[in-house]
């Protein structure tokens, strides 16, 4: 970052005290996702401990200046590859050396996955993310993935896959058969990660995260919190987050969903409300990205998640199975939606053209 520029809180704090549209004003489209500036640890640690009406008051301002404030973002989740990985993440049901009770299943053949995307669309959904438990995916499997990307985007839904650490090419691949994002998150931040993870570095991720964005594909990246990590460690990893360049499309936030036979099965619940302080600065910090509500809803209340919508998060994972896990129901999210008087992005509501 040039010296001469505004500190990057100082920013942050104008775009928050702009006047905020109303909502006929406000634009649902609003324009794309451009260079981050470099953001202090100290200056998004500054904007996480303020008083929980100021950050809720400066994400929400945020909010609206770039997006309608009662409109959601609907992506459905499919495991098409599930169980058996030999990576070692604390928090992973898939990992095979964990006893979980989850299956070493193959790949879901394509006849299925296009099923499940045509239901998804049925429901609503404009995105459709197929999840695959690899360290990595081998030249036929992404040759197969591949197929599947087409045959979901051919049905009008935007397309994400998250398949681990991909080698050189492999993205240019993903995106020649129509992949609009790719998921790959840093999880926490790098002082924490190798508490939760062993089998890879923190540089392997933002490795694949490069090959992702040079290729043209949207990044969606983000974390999980609740895994015993301090308030230090969620600033870490907003701080990552948002100095990639450019910040995600996409930040999912997830709060971790406890899977006896896991490592952190018995890790304390989070404070909601630390839960929601790491929503608010993810938004204030990212202010175009579409963050994610994402796994951990189950166990969430709704007022809970109504503070997260509050703190700005505009997407969340709509079906009742998230990769091996619950999600809320089709039922219980309308009724929320309904309470909130929230309604879904359609896809006329699209602002990021495929890259
Ligand atoms: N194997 C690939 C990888 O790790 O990148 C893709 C699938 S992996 C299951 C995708 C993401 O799911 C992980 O990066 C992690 O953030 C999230 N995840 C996995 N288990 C979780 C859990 N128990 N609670 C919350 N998030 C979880
Ligand atoms: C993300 O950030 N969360 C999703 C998706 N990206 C792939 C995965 C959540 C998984 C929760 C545990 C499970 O259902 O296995
Ligand atoms: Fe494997 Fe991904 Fe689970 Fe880690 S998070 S064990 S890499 S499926």
């Amino acid at each position: 970052m040039n010296p001469a520029d505004p500190a990057p809180h100082v920013e942050a704090a104008h775009a928050a005290s702009r006047p905020a549209p109303s909502d006929t004003q406000a634009s649902s489209l609003p324009s794309p996702v451009t260079a981050s500036p470099a953001w202090t640890y100290d200056a998004v640690a500054a904007i996480y401990h303020q008083p929980f009406m100021d950050l809720l008051s400066q994400a929400q301002n945020v909010t609206r200046a770039h997006f309608d404030a009662n409109t959601i973002q609907l992506s459905t989740l499919v495991s098409i590859k599930t169980g058996g990985c030999p990576e070692d993440c604390g928090y992973c049901p898939q990992a095979a050396r964990y006893h979980t009770g989850v299956s070493a299943d193959a790949l879901m053949p394509i006849e299925e996955v296009v099923a499940a995307a045509r239901a998804a669309k049925a429901r609503g959904a404009t995105r459709f993310c197929m999840g695959a438990a690899w360290r990595s995916p081998k030249p036929r499997h992404l040759e197969a993935v591949a197929q599947r990307v087409a045959a979901v985007k051919a049905l009008g839904l935007e397309t994400c896959a998250t398949l681990g650490m991909l080698a050189d090419g492999q993205a240019e691949q993903l995106k020649a058969a129509g992949l609009d994002y790719y998921n790959h998150n840093l999880d926490t931040s790098p002082a924490f990660y190798g508490k939760v993870i062993t089998t890879r570095v923190y540089d392997d991720r933002l490795q694949t995260l490069q090959r992702v964005r040079d290729a043209g594909i949207n990044v969606c990246c983000g974390g999980i919190v609740g895994m015993g990590e301090s308030a230090q460690d969620r600033i870490g990893l907003l701080c990552q987050l948002a100095n990639l360049q450019p910040y995600p499309q996409s930040v999912p936030i997830n709060d971790l969903v406890k899977v006896a036979g896991t490592p952190l099965a018995d890790t304390p619940d989070l404070d909601p409300l630390e839960f929601v302080r790491t929503v608010a600065t993810a938004r204030t910090i990212m202010p175009q990205a579409r963050v994610r509500l994402s796994a951990g809803r189950q166990a969430m209340s709704a007022s809970t998640q109504a503070l997260c919508f509050l703190a700005g998060a505009n997407s969340i994972f709509y079906g009742e199975t998230l990769l091996t896990t619950a999600n809320p129901a089709w039922d219980a999210d309308r009724h929320l939606f309904d309470q909130l008087g929230l309604t879904a992005e359609t896809r006329s509501d699209f602002h990021y053209a495929s890259a």
